[in-house]
This record gives C-alpha cells, structure tokens and sequence, in this order.
C-alpha cells in the first residue's frame, strides 16, 4: 500500500494504524501548500480533492476519506484486531469515526487551526467544543477506549487530539479526555507515528522558510 501523506496531518492516523498492522508501506510526503509530492509529482492529479489521506491500496485503486481508509487497513489485518467483529462493535466504530470527523476534526480542529479563518469562524468553532468535548468526556470516564476493545475510532481522536495544543485547546479543561490521550499516546504504534512525523512536519517547515 502507499500512503500518501503529509506530516502531522489526520493522515497520521493511518501511519498509525498501518503500524499497528505491521503492514508494509510507502509513504508519499505531500507538500499541504504545493500539493505536490516530494518527488515533484502534482497532488491534484492523483486526489482531486488534493487532501490526505490516500491511500493506493495493493490493488492499485485509490481509496481516500479517512473512515474508510482507517477501516480498509484495518479490515486488511485482521490479525491486528483493530475492528470488532460483531456488527454492533462495527457500527459503534462507525459512528465514533463519523462523530470524529464531522464533528471535531471538520466542525472544531479545522478553523481553529486555519490561519485564514477570521476571528468570528474560529469563535463559531470553539462554541462547538463544550458539547463535543463534553460528550467524549462523559463517555471515557467509564472506558479504556471509545468501542469495548482499541480500534481505529481511537487512532483517529487521539490523532486530532494531538491537535488541541496548536489550536489553542487545553485538554485539562476534560481529565477524562486528557488522560486517555495520554494512554493512547503510549501505544508503541502511535507514539513512533507521532515522532517520525513531527521530525518530518519541522524539515517541512525549515524547508518553507528557505523558500520564501
Ligand atoms: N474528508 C476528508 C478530510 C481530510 C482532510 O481534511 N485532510 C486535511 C489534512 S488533516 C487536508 O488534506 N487538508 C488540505 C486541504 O483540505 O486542502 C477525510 O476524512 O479524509
């Protein structure tokens, strides 16, 4: 599989899971301001929503949507037993990867991370916060993970929760979702993602700052 990726992005959550997997990779860095890849190849003419992650499955087709990315690996390994297999524990996973993504990666993380968003989008995301933040708290008081066993819905919130220091969010305002990020952050899998890209996620930026 190649993942196509760019450092500290949700695509990270893939890299993750990946390990997780022990799946072998390629991983294709994506410039986020360029769209291309660092081999020079255009970004838009191999997603044309131009946005991580992607993933060139073995097959050869490319699957993109964080949801079924997460779940097409995992559902590759599933050795990993990063999914359920009962359909109850699956549609749980749905719904926390559908409730991740809508309403905290898009709604939340995204404008408050933007530096284009004006000061009134980023106020309109963070009124969001309180019923979301305040959902998963009540919900991991009483939970290891979000689902009975680890899967890939907890993959991807502790991904965007890795966010929540850049987008001005303190976590501790939520001690049951503070420490399960730093549960999740102990997961060998994870935390080697977290390191690789952060090192590439400052090269990129080193590299922006040489360019301009
Ligand atoms: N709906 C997409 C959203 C993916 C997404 O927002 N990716 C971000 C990185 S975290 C991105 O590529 N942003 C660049 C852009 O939107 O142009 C998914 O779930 O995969």
């Amino acid at each position: 599989m190649d993942l196509y990726f760019s450092p500290m992005s949700c695509a990270l959550a893939t890299r993750a899971t990946l390990y997780e997997c022990g799946a072998p990779a390629r991983f294709v860095q994506v410039d986020a301001h360029t769209k291309r890849t660092l081999e020079g190849d255009d970004y838009w003419r191999i997603n044309p929503m131009g946005q991580v992650p992607a993933l060139r499955t073995d097959d050869g087709w490319l699957l993109t949507e964080n949801p079924a990315v997460l779940q097409h690996v995992a559902a590759s390994y599933p050795q990993a037993c990063l999914l359920p297999e009962d359909l109850a524990g699956l549609s749980r996973v749905q719904q926390w990867l559908g409730f991740i993504g809508t309403e905290l990666h898009k709604a939340v993380f995204v404008p408050l991370l933007d530096p284009k968003a004006g000061a009134e989008v980023k106020q309109y995301a963070r009124d969001k916060l309180t019923l979301r933040m305040g959902l998963l708290q009540t919900h991991l008081q009483h939970q290891a993970h979000l689902v009975a066993s680890y899967s890939v819905a907890d993959i991807y919130l502790a991904t965007v929760l890795n966010w929540a220091p850049y987008a001005g969010v303190d976590l501790a305002q939520w001690p049951a979702v503070q420490a399960y990020h730093q549960r999740q952050l102990q997961r060998p899998a994870l935390a080697r993602a977290l390191s690789e890209e952060f090192a590439l996620f400052q090269e990129e930026q080193t590299r922006r700052a040489r360019a301009t």
